[in-house]
């Protein structure tokens, strides 16, 4: 059998006569940081152990034994996820994954991460955070946008810890900490007020997050079209969000791909945004019919994502997370297939001649510009994709090997 550098090279003179350089596209989505999200490790449980369960109108289905059940095994999972994703990762960590002494929320301190950062620091990874606003005793009426100045006090003291830890991260870490702002508040039906709760949102957030941390940390917003018993009102929509980022350019804009109507694409709204706002941050999800958060798959959308980011040249301002949980299936394998998904469309999106149909665009031949874009969909990305597994030192399609046995041998332990 011949190996895989004989049909690399194949593919990669292949490319380079339509002008692509498979060898830059491999370097620039191997430098290119994906956040993967911690809470998949866990059905976004936490280590608080709350009488709650998950609150805030978002669900994790399936009961997959197994799951991680505090910051050891998490991290031993996470260890495995990153032995199998090719490239320039990060981790993403809640709140409510806080250890050591206990603390509340509107306590938590740097000291109850200090074990995430260690570990990160050893493995020479960034980190990213999250305030979490839901599943516990006080946010069932509202959080940063309550009426209850008691509960928004509270949330807002969350958010300025929060923050704290972020730049701390940035600081153990060397790595900016992308920090996420999603709050659940909303309505099952119509209130008749809906601007009070925007307006304290805003004051919440604008006291928040007054304190300047220079490059150790930013700031993100998430909007959401809707959540289970929010359906008819969310404080925090699209527009209001959009908003408080033009108002803030120094805050991020996050779209996560599960927050919108279903026929509404993230895809088609990139470059809008680009448009205004500096940066932004993606939570890379797949709703099924609705924001169900199942795992990244190879799918049109996500691939047309990485396309317009590429051909924008706007990946330098993106921030690309993960975002689902899916309890049904082997967790770890969850977290790395959806990673390697994302990844893998990022790297067809940079394998596109972008010259060669920017200039046909240009010059209004508009027939070469559809020929040739679909030409190139079946081009030999693939082996490139394998080249780039192997030169990141992971398995490539055979990676479920080694999964597989660390579920034997460390997850079926757990009771
Ligand atoms: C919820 C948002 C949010 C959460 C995480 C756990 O709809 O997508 O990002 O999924 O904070
Ligand atoms: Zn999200």
């Amino acid at each position: 059998m011949k190996d895989i550098n004989c049909a690399y090279e194949y593919a990669r003179e292949q490319y380079a006569a339509i002008g692509v350089d498979t060898e830059a596209a491999i370097a620039k989505v191997l430098a290119t940081p994906v956040s993967l999200q911690c809470w998949q490790g866990d059905d976004v449980k936490g280590f608080e152990s709350l009488e709650t369960g998950l609150t805030g109108g978002i669900m994790s289905t399936g009961a997959y034994p197994g799951k991680a059940r505090n910051g050891e095994e998490l991290r031993a999972d996470l260890d495995q996820v990153l032995a199998l994703v090719p490239g320039t990762n990060k981790i993403n960590v809640h709140a409510f994954y806080c250890e050591g002494a206990k603390a509340d929320r509107n306590e938590i301190t740097p000291a109850n991460f200090s074990a995430w950062a260690d570990w990160a620091v050893e493995k020479g990874i960034g980190l990213d955070f999250n305030p979490t606003f839901f599943s516990h005793p006080m946010s069932d009426d509202g959080t940063l946008s309550a009426a209850d100045e008691n509960v928004r006090k509270f949330w807002i003291d969350h958010l300025i810890a929060c923050r704290e830890i972020s730049a701390y991260f940035g600081e153990r870490t060397g790595k900016r900490c992308g920090m996420n702002i999603w709050i659940p508040d909303g309505c099952k039906e119509r209130p008749i007020d809906t601007l009070s709760p925007r307006l304290r949102l805003t004051d919440s957030l604008e006291k928040g997050c007054a304190k300047n941390y220079g490059n150790l940390m930013k700031d993100a917003v998430e909007s959401k079209l809707f959540g289970i018993g929010s359906e008819s009102y969310v404080v925090g929509s699209h527009e209001y969000y959009m908003g408080y980022a033009m108002k803030h350019p120094e805050v991020m804009f996050t779209m996560d791909t599960g927050h919108y109507h279903p026929t509404e694409l993230v895809s088609s709204k990139l470059t809008a945004i680009f448009s205004f706002v500096d940066e932004v941050l993606l939570h890379v999800s797949r709703g099924v019919r609705w924001d169900s958060d199942h795992v990244v798959s190879f799918d049109d959308e996500t691939q047309a994502i990485m396309h317009e980011l590429v051909r924008s040249n706007t990946l330098d301002r993106t921030n690309i997370s993960l975002d689902y949980f899916d309890g049904s299936i082997n967790r770890v394998a969850a977290l790395v297939i959806g990673a390697r998904n994302t990844k893998k469309a990022l790297l067809k999106a940079m394998l596109e001649p972008i010259d060669m149909l920017k200039a046909a665009e240009a010059a209004g031949d508009t027939t070469t510009r559809l020929a040739l874009t679909e030409e190139y969909k079946s081009y030999p990305f693939g082996i490139v994709w394998e080249m780039l597994c192997q030169r990141a030192g992971v398995p490539g399609a055979n990676w479920l090997d080694q999964c597989k046995a660390y579920e034997k041998t460390v997850i079926a332990a757990r009771g």
